[in-house]
């Protein structure tokens, strides 16, 4: 990756490119520390970062120069701007703040300041087989999280009793993290695309949407599902399966060389043909990896086609206002034929007796 990096460098005849952005930092180097800066030259890799973590950085970035901060990141970029002859600096003009960038260029009257953007983030699309194999266990730990909470939903247990449930499972089976806090919404508040779980109780006839994910070794998860408590009525039955279909046919679809455009389009005019896009506000997905919303999103916006190792979510939805919503979500990793779900759990309508 520090191959096309340096190319982008080349192309906009910049010596040197910086990072400052912690995720960016640990998908280029391995390291996790929570400072430091990443300076790729044409012909050097060097990893800033300050006496805490100079050890660490060590261990995590064995192939990369480690530079010690000292006393600040400007007297230490001051050294290697000065041994490297540096002009012109490619930064990430998404990342910096202006103070940080107006300190800059006050600092270095010489040197230009070049912004640049989704360098990185385009590199992130497209998993290593390391990666998918860490998403995967993530994906595993949230699918077995979500099975071993079924039998504890019942009438009388409120949203947040069950979110807290989800997170201290995901931790016991060897999550190091919640990728976000678990989305419980029952009944009327299903219709709330990401509901924080509250003091409601499940009630017969509810529907209850469920979206969870963990991390695991830095990697993210995601998983949604909807249940309901109690014989569903015909209408719950009617906008389960308009999702359902929605969602299969998305992931029938889904294949290298197709836009995330087309894979939303897809589920988008099942929904639309039944007569509820007006309720499916949101975009069909969105790429996950270190950040729990990355690069590609499934949606109208993108055109790109879609790779493969790209690991996306795909997850239509329908939003009633006053009377509930349902999601079906799963995450998938793009193949060379189409895609392989990571996610696996039935997604019949599961009814909680
Ligand atoms: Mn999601």
């Amino acid at each position: 990756m520090l191959e096309q990096i340096r190319s982008h460098l080349q192309e906009i005849s910049c010596d040197v490119f910086i990072s400052t952005h912690r995720t960016h930092r640990r998908y280029l180097t391995k390291f996790t520390g929570s400072a430091g800066l990443v300076w790729i030259g044409l012909d050097s890799k060097i990893l800033v970062t300050d006496f805490r973590y100079t050890e660490q950085a060590g261990e995590q970035s064995p192939d990369w120069e480690i530079v010690l901060l000292q006393p600040t990141l400007e007297e230490t970029m001051a050294r290697l701007i000065e041994e490297q002859q540096v002009r012109r600096i490619a930064f990430e003009s998404e990342h910096i703040t202006v103070e940080q960038l107006t300190k800059w260029q006050e600092k270095f009257e010489a040197v230009e300041f070049v912004p640049t953007k989704t360098w990185v983030a385009q590199l992130r699309q497209v998993k290593t087989q390391e990666e998918i194999d860490k998403i995967a266990a993530a994906a595993k730990i949230t699918v077995q999280a979500l099975t071993a909470l079924v039998p504890q939903i019942k009438p009388g247990v409120t949203e947040i009793e069950l979110a807290l449930e989800l997170e201290y499972t995901m931790r016991r089976l060897g999550a190091e993290a919640v990728a976000f806090d678990p989305i419980v919404g029952s009944g009327p508040r299903g219709a709330l695309p990401h509901a924080i779980p509250g003091d409601r109780k499940i009630q017969a006839g509810d529907f209850i949407v469920i979206d969870m994910g963990c991390v695991y070794q830095g990697y993210c998860s995601d998983l949604t599902r909807t249940f309901v408590v109690g014989r569903p009525d015909p209408k719950q039955l009617e906008i389960y399966h308009i999702v359902l279909e929605a969602q299969l046919a998305a992931l029938n679809a889904l294949k290298p060389g197709l836009s995330g455009k087309e894979v939303d389009s897809v589920a988008r005019e099942i929904i639309k043909n039944a007569g509820y896009d007006q309720h499916f506000g949101h975009s069909l997905g969105h790429g996950v990896g270190l950040e729990i919303h990355e690069e590609p999103r499934l949606s109208q916006f993108n055109e790109e086609p879609l790779a493969p190792g790209m690991v996306v979510t795909v997850e239509p939805g329908i939003y009633l206002p006053g009377w509930g919503g349902v999601r079906i979500e799963d995450l998938v990793v793009v193949t060379e034929e189409g895609c392989r779900i990571l996610t696996e759990l039935t997604k019949e309508l599961v009814i909680i007796e």
